[in-house]
């Protein structure tokens, strides 16, 4: 039987020197890529006589070869890295677009393989060293961390510069050629105290020299000192002239609702935001004037900046007056209302100057020593029990859970929480670390003011407009979009599962834990807790979990939220629910959903997993109902 060949190319290899005595050569081989393993033949694609193999369950780290301007003796200069048992394969390939896709295709198919490298070598072992670290040792332990998830070939810019609640419009990453090796500057955006000798501090609005990209969440860095250390990505932008995080008056992530609340609370004759429009790429600044608003009190004016269609394109809010760039119209009208309802005199800027959550407390940290956190009140308790309010080194507020003893499977999630941990995004509650070295063990993360989405929902009810709601949705897709991207399935998505922090913005949590719940109840489809009202056929028929069974999921947590928090099929019980669903009974529309609304839940119902929309489609979809409907934007 042929197996299906997920890939096949011409490729170079570098002999593998398996002993002392090999040669050193390069061959070019025809490389096939099947399910199980990656296989190499001498010849054609028509004619091939099999040279060598290696079994995909014992790959530990596929990576692309850094080579630091070093010379790349073969024609094919884009090498990558297969490390199995004790062996690397070095692999040429003739274009970054085909090493791109042989290292992503072999990273998706190692992805559950157990050995998974925790570090790596970037470089080349030439001559008896690694090139990257010098260690003179082949089987010495890697020297910068390895990330399966990420992706260091295209060196992404901090991928979410820094700001809580940042929303679309997002930076695509720059592809750049690896062997570029200027400097890159960066700005901060944000304070880092630096928790670990090897930090190192920022100070907002410092530059700093970006020394290596060791995974998405952290960089290493040097200061104007000549200090080195590692940083958090996200506290820092590139420092380019058309990125306006560096500008007091723009404030990311900031939405219509916000930015009038921002101003209300300033309450000055022309204060401003440039924020981030609801139409993607594009900008809008909210204006307050208490000039010639009679009895109707101050009032706040939106206007987008607008945008010429002819090349050099320009920008302009009043159209007699176009700039070439953005802070130049901002200058402009800063001394000349100009058809403006006032001049633009005080830029207003987000209140919080404190830095979002970083991916851990510090580089590779994901220990965290329980003599450095303080208990505070209790917040609650879950599927695994105590969870309290506290702090870690004094300073920084977290949310401890004590694993009851017998809840988890607490060897396999300890092992997993180092993954976790590197999921990082403004809209997933941050795991920053475990207690594992003692019973019970914690687990610290984010610390969320407000708690759970559904209380909060059902506190409140009656106080919301569908605008709020969206949002709410909004943020939860957001977090969603990015486990999807990260092949990360959540497997118990439900507003019970999200919770609030003190800027209103809603969080993703729990992500991937139900696998480690260690209660019948609630992990057999069968059991009274398994949350069967948010899953799907394919889950309760057959325990199918993809991200199109979060998908499924995150259209029951839009009912939640637009019903203000009700219990879906609420007269029911959990086996009746599985006999309506399965005879093509949904839930109903919620009263506060526009009917566009109601459409898209019913995608995320489809009793087919393929056909329901991805949670980037979803993404798209909802911020047009945000604008079409007017249900709150500008
Ligand atoms: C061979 O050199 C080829 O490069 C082999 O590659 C390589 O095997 C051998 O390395 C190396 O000695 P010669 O052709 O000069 O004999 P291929 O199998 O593609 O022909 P691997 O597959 O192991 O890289 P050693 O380490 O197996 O000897
Ligand atoms: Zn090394």
């Amino acid at each position: 039987m042929s197996a299906v060949q997920l890939l096949q190319e011409t490729l170079i290899k570098r002999s593998q020197q398996k002993k002392r005595t090999s040669p050193l050569n390069y061959k070019e081989r025809v490389f096939v890529l099947t399910k199980t393993r990656l296989t190499y033949y001498e010849g054609k694609p028509e004619k091939k006589f099999k040279r060598g193999s290696v079994e995909l369950s014992r790959i530990k780290c596929v990576e692309i070869v850094k080579n630091g301007g070093g010379i790349i003796p073969c024609q094919n200069k884009y090498p990558f890295q297969v490390v199995y048992d004790t062996n690397t394969l070095y692999v040429f390939a003739p274009s970054q677009k085909s090493r791109s896709l042989w290292v992503l295709m072999l990273k998706h198919e190692i992805q559950h393989n157990t050995g998974v490298l925790l570090k790596f070598h970037p470089q080349f072992w030439l001559e008896g060293v690694w090139l990257c670290c010098r260690q003179a040792d082949k089987q010495a332990p890697g020297c910068e961390e390895y990330n399966l998830l990420g992706d260091i070939s295209r060196k992404p810019l901090p991928p979410i510069p820094g700001q809580e609640n940042t929303r679309r419009p997002r930076p695509p990453p720059v592809p750049q050629d690896e062997d570029e090796d200027d400097e890159e500057v960066v700005v901060a955006l944000y304070d880092f105290p630096g928790m670990e000798p090897h930090d190192l501090k920022l100070v907002r609005g410092g530059e700093y020299v970006i020394l290596e990209k060791c995974d998405v969440n952290w960089f290493r860095a040097r200061n104007e000192y000549g200090e080195e250390g590692y940083i958090p990505s996200n506290y820092v932008t590139g420092k380019t002239s058309g990125n306006l995080v560096q500008f007091e008056w723009y404030s990311k992530g900031v939405n219509r609702n916000m930015a009038e609340e921002l101003l209300r609370k300033e309450d000055k004759e022309g204060a401003f935001i440039v924020r981030d429009s609801s139409h993607p790429s594009t900008y809008t600044v909210s204006l307050y004037t208490k000039a010639g608003s009679g009895e109707g009190g101050p009032m706040i004016k939106h206007y987008h900046i607008k945008e010429t269609r002819s090349t050099p394109r320009k920008f302009y809010l009043a159209e007699k007056h176009l700039f070439s760039s953005i802070p130049e119209l901002i200058e402009y009208h800063s001394h000349n209302g100009a058809g403006l309802a006032a001049r633009l005199r005080y830029p207003v800027g987000k209140q919080d100057k404190s830095g979002p959550s970083t991916a851990g407390f510090s580089y590779e940290m994901w220990e965290i020593n329980p003599s450095e956190l303080t208990f505070m009140k209790e917040l609650g308790s879950g599927q695994y029990g105590q969870v309290r309010l506290g702090m870690w080194r004094s300073r920084h507020k977290v949310a401890i859970k004590a694993i009851k003893e017998g809840a988890m499977y607490e060897e396999d999630f300890i092992e997993e929480a180092k993954l976790m941990m590197k999921l990082s995004h403004p809209k997933l509650v941050q795991l920053y670390g475990v207690c594992s070295q003692q019973r019970p063990i914690y687990i610290v993360t984010e610390f969320m003011q407000q708690g759970c989405l559904v209380n909060y929902l059902r506190q409140r009810r009656g106080s919301f407009s569908p605008g709020l709601l969206l949002e709410m949705c909004l943020d939860v897709c957001e977090g969603m979009e990015y486990l999807e991207a990260n092949n990360f399935i959540h497997r118990d998505l439900a507003a019970r599962n999200c919770l609030m922090n003190d800027a209103m913005v809603v969080k993703v949590s729990d992500f991937g834990m139900a696998r480690y719940v260690l209660d019948n109840q609630y992990t057999s489809t069968k059991g009274a807790k398994f949350p069967v009202k948010w899953s799907p056929p394919e889950v309760f028929n057959y325990c199918k979990f993809s991200s199109k069974s979060d998908v499924w999921s995150y259209g029951v947590l839009m009912w939640e939220v637009f019903t203000e928090g009700q219990m879906p099929f609420d007269q029911s019980l959990n086996h009746e629910v599985v006999a309506m669903v399965t005879n093509g009974h949904r839930l109903f529309r919620p009263k506060m959903a526009p009917p566009a609304l109601y459409d898209i839940m019913q995608l995320c119902w489809d009793n087919r997993p393929e056909e329901r929309p991805s949670f980037s489609q979803l993404y798209l979809m909802l911020s047009d109902v945000l604008e079409d409907d007017g249900i709150s934007s500008c």
